[in-house]
């Protein structure tokens, strides 16, 4: 890790040649992200002591059961998103429609958020992240998810894992950077500059539990990765946490490949799980931004376009050969 005195703010005021009509726009909603971060890690380092884990009752619009600090996190992204004047939508996983804000500037941004990903972790004190992307908007609000338009839309993207630390990773087109909370000052510290991934990793994460409703392909590389040949590197080792969020950064930092495929039951109707504007695509960008690849098996991820505002995209995501080869698997099934 690298000792630095760069702050987030300070990083995120040389925008200007990065993202020329957005830079005042990100630098704001970005900046704003990581002290909403510094606020949801204190809550959830608290949580136990004040009554705030469990279920709240009820599911969100994705189906899954709701706990009471998602709705708590969805409401203080909201909170903080209304007051930045920069963000015109805010969709958010808790809520079925988007959200509009009023903007004071030019060039407002649709935000895209998970507050808290992972929830699952939650009561058993795993760790879990934010995830956030930021699209252009033509008009105040989105005129529907299509208008979004495919990742590579996207001006910046990124995440928070809150873990032993609290980590921020961002990035808005040129590179993708990581920052450490220093919890005595409340500063996000650049420790991570421009994160490159491994050409190769050592690492699989999925959930093999899985295994049996998985394409014919995915099977096959999982079973390839599993099979020892010394020469190539072979068996990975498998790492999954229930948070997408800690298993796309482990395989940013030290390669490898972080899968969540399909349901393939019914070939004629594939079931992915994990939300394109808000999981997906985000970590599309910040992965292809380090030199890494994702792809749904069979696609760029980045050339994805959203039918739905939650719609669902099935994601094998990390170093550029571990995801190539995973690809061939899908290419020799199909
Ligand atoms: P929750 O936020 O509902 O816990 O879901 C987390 C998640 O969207 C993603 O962060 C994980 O990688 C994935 O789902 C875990 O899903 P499984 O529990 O099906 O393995």
């Amino acid at each position: 890790m690298v000792q630095s005195s760069v702050t987030l703010s300070e990083n995120l005021a040389k925008l200007d040649g990065v993202v020329p009509d957005h830079a005042r726009g990100v630098a704001t909603v970005v900046g704003c992200l990581g002290r909403v971060a510094a606020v949801i890690a204190k809550e959830l380092a608290h949580a136990a002591l004040r009554d705030r884990l469990g279920y709240l009752g009820g599911t969100n619009v994705s189906g899954d059961q709701v706990k009471k600090l998602d709705v708590w996190g969805h409401d203080t992204v909201e909170a903080a998103m209304r007051a930045t004047g920069a963000c015109a939508a805010l969709i958010s996983e808790e809520a079925k429609e988007p959200i509009e804000m009023a903007v004071d500037g030019a060039n407002p941004l649709v935000v895209c958020c998970d507050p808290v990903d992972g929830s699952s972790n939650l009561d058993v004190n795993g760790t879990v992240g934010t995830i956030f992307s930021l699209r252009p908007t033509g008009g105040k609000t989105p005129a529907g998810p299509a208008s979004l338009g495919p990742g590579t839309e996207q001006v910046a993207a990124g995440y928070v894992m809150y873990g032993p630390a609290t980590t921020l990773v961002y990035t808005a087109g040129r590179g993708t950077h990581g920052f450490t909370l220093e919890q005595e000052t409340g500063e996000f510290l650049l420790t991570h500059p421009d994160i490159k991934i491994p050409s190769r990793g050592k690492t699989y994460g999925i959930n093999e539990g899985n295994l049996h409703s998985w394409h014919p392909g995915q099977r096959a590389y999982v079973e390839f990765l599993r099979t020892s040949d010394k020469a190539s590197g072979r068996p990975y080792s498998l790492r999954y946490s229930g948070a997408m969020v800690a298993d796309v950064h482990r395989t940013l930092l030290d390669g490898g490949i972080f899968m969540y495929p399909s349901d393939w039951t019914d070939p004629a109707k594939p079931k992915p799980k994990l939300r394109l504007l808000y999981e997906v695509a985000p970590m599309a960008m910040l992965c292809e931004q380090a030199g890494g690849r994702a792809s749904t098996g069979t696609e760029r991820v980045m050339e994805v376009k959203a039918t739905e505002y939650h719609q669902r995209t099935a994601i094998l995501i990390g170093s550029p050969d571990d995801v190539a080869m995973a690809e061939e698997f899908y290419r020799r099934q199909s």
